[in-house]
């Protein structure tokens, strides 16, 4: 049998372990990339490590995120970046540059590469044939150090595109409808990898955003061959060097193949508040609009851009519609700019923002009360948007532009327009003076790092204890998201100071939970979260596992979780259990006493864990499943407890 993308990608570059769908192995990175609000914590990890110089091929340090500067606490984090960047052989991408996964897509990204990002949506560059992942900062650092990074071998599903894409459907259709057909859970371990004739009419930012939103399907990645499409858009970008074919064999083996034919599928949206709900646009037709918002790094490239110009040319933006633009790197800007679709937007009445995460995030353009809110990105979560009861519905440019037009839901294909044929430039223009490439100084160790007041030290843990003397201190229900565990938007600012963002955990669903559990905490008693299916979905941040660690938690018993969140929580040393018979969640109430004695000495013998519910007089099944290594990690305190206490000759030994 042959050979998928996947499985030869991954393994000529296997560290531990080998090719068996389920098993853990460990593969070597050739690039990583980070962002400002994971990169600060992910950095002072790095540098916790010791090590002198970065140990991949490249890595990039991106300011996107928290580019509106409300304070002065992202712009000393952004300095902190840069002086980070220059000592340690870093590229860094300055504010203004773009959306990490746009950028490293145009500049970076090379077909067989491999790609950790402490981002959800490094998959991105799955569009350009890379095996792209998203994983946690501290995870990134040991990557960048040059360790290898753990995975679970993947279950590779095939997607088999046939036919070509109707005026007026597009790639988000392709992406909504894969979202639909495999929804937001289940999906763990396993890589969608894209094939079939149908591919080839797909350009690499299409492709990009494809594999981007795998993400909301909680994939390990997704991957798309590279051909001369891809050839082309390097080419464009002037990088034909970084050019070669990647193509699963004829007869390569799949674990699953689902078929999808471009031709038959019509404009669709994710519907509030999840990206798995989803409806045909057509079903939505007339709901009144309050705002649109184009860009993130889902659909802000110049092909998407181009198109909402074309449609909305000579036309301006409803009265009832505030329209907002980001486009998803400064080269869209420029290119867009050079040919005169910037200039057709802003005549719209879009306001041009810049070049940045912005409104995806939540830290600028919340919607109205109670607004609709149609928007290009990939995640619409309850109150992400910055507006708790804001209604976000996720959709291609071209729906996007089309309510611009009419000022409600309208299916672009009711239009009564020719669909737009944007004609791609040759080559773009290129200026990447928004990098600053590190200088070959001897291990940069002659920069001075610099450290605002809102920059602390790496968060540190205690060995997991010998028993567990829990409390409840919050039971909460399905799929909830990294956004609900520690949220973004306007708190983002205190992502380097984890003692003052610790005091917003939970703070949509239970604002009182940070000051309840310092006192569980204080009083000696453990922390536990009590938690539905999915638990963690969404984002990569480490934040959902550090601030929780900060206030005192130890156990997180979810009915499932999601698996980037996951080993955020074993890499500080959180041990996530879940329920043995999920009818059990109804046994444990918010405040119930849950012990589990001789929790460390069963976890370090791999041994089953007895949770009995004091307050309740119950016994509840849980199960854990976690690597050898793992395990270790958990009972040292995390991973960095454990490297250090093995720095100092500590007894714990090592996760090797
Ligand atoms: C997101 O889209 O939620 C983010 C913000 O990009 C996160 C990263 C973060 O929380 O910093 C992600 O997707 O990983
Ligand atoms: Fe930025 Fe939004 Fe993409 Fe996250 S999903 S990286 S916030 S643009």
């Amino acid at each position: 049998m042959g050979r998928s993308i996947t499985r030869k990608v991954i393994e000529t570059r296997i560290a531990e372990g080998s090719w068996n769908p389920g098993s853990e192995i460990a593969i070597r990175i050739d690039q990583t990339l980070t962002q400002d609000a994971t990169g600060t914590v992910a950095y002072l990890q790095f540098e916790a490590m010791g090590v002198p110089k970065v140990a991949v091929e490249i890595a990039v340090s991106y300011i996107d995120h928290n580019t509106t500067q409300i304070g002065f606490e992202n712009a000393d984090d952004h300095k902190y970046l840069q002086t980070i960047a220059a000592r340690y052989g870093i590229v860094l991408s300055r504010a203004g540059n773009g959306i990490c996964h746009q950028v490293h897509l145009e500049r970076f990204g090379r077909p067989g590469g491999t790609l950790l990002g402490s981002d959800s949506h490094t998959p991105t560059c799955g569009g350009i044939g890379m095996i792209a992942i998203g994983a946690g900062g501290l995870d990134v650092a040991l990557a960048m150090g040059g360790a290898p990074f753990y995975l679970v071998c993947p279950r590779v599903v095939k997607i088999h595109l046939t036919g070509r894409l109707k005026p007026w459907v597009a790639a988000k259709d392709v992406i909504l409808e894969v979202l639909r057909m495999f929804g937001t859970r289940g999906n763990v371990n396993t890589v969608f990898e894209y094939g079939g004739p149908g591919v080839k009419t797909l350009s690499v930012p299409e492709r990009a955003t494809i594999a981007n939103m795998g993400a909301e399907c909680g994939v390990t990645t997704s991957v798309f061959p590279s051909d001369e499409v891809t050839r082309t858009f390097l080419r464009a970008q002037g990088r034909l060097s970084d050019w070669s074919v990647i193509a699963a064999d004829r007869d390569a083996e799949y674990d699953r193949i689902a078929e999808i034919d471009l031709s038959r599928l019509v404009p669709l949206s994710a519907t509030p508040h999840s990206p798995g709900n989803i409806a045909t646009v057509a079903s939505l037709q007339g709901i009144p609009v309050d705002q649109v918002c184009i860009g993130s790094c889902t659909n802000s490239s110049y092909k998407d851009l181009a198109t909402v110009a074309r449609i909305l040319k000579g036309r301006v933006a409803a009265p009832n519609v505030s329209l907002v633009i980001a486009p998803g790197s400064r080269q869209v800007m420029q290119n867009i700019g050079k040919s005169g679709y910037l200039g057709d937007l802003i005549a719209s009445g879009a306001r041009i923002d810049p070049a940045a995460c912005g409104f995806c995030i939540g830290n600028s353009q919340s919607p109205p009360t109670g607004g609709v809110s149609l928007r290009t990105s990939n995640r619409n979560f309850e109150g992400r948007s910055g507006t708790r009861d804001a209604k976000i519905y996720l959709v291609s440019c071209e729906t996007a532009a089309a309510a611009a037009i009419t000022g409600k839901i309208t299916d672009p294909r009711k239009l009564g327009m020719r669909y737009p044929r944007i004609a791609m430039p040759g080559k773009f223009l290129i200026d990447d003076r928004m990098f600053v490439f590190p200088k070959p100084v001897a291990n940069g160790s002659a920069v001075k790092i610099y450290r605002g007041p809102n920059i602390g030290a790496p968060p540190a843990n205690t060995p997991f204890p010998a028993h567990i003397r829990g409390v409840a201190a919050i039971k909460v229900g399905d799929r909830v998201t990294t956004d609900h565990i520690i949220p973004a938007g306007a708190r983002m600012k205190y992502r380097s100071n984890i003692p003052r963002y610790s005091e917003f955990v939970f703070e949509s669903l239970d604002a009182g939970f940070s000051a309840r559990a310092v006192r569980i905490r204080d009083a000696g008693r453990h922390n536990i979260i009590v938690g539905g299916v999915s638990y963690g979905e969404g984002s990569s941040r480490e934040h959902a596992a550090i601030c929780p660690m900060f206030l005192g938690v130890k156990v997180v018993l979810a009915k499932s979780f999601q698996r980037i969140h996951m080993n955020n929580l074993v890499n500080f040393g959180i041990l996530p259990l879940t329920f043995g018979n999920e009818a059990d969640y109804e046994k444990i109430d918010q405040n119930d006493e849950l012990d589990i004695a001789g929790a460390a000495e069963a976890v370090s013998a791999g041994r089953p864990l007895a949770l009995v519910n004091r307050t309740k007089g119950a016994e509840i099944g849980v199960l854990y499943s976690l690597t050898e290594r793992q395990r270790r990690i958990v009972l040292a305190g995390g991973l960095l407890s454990m490297q250090r206490r093995k720095t100092e000759g500590g007894a714990v030994e090592d996760h090797e």
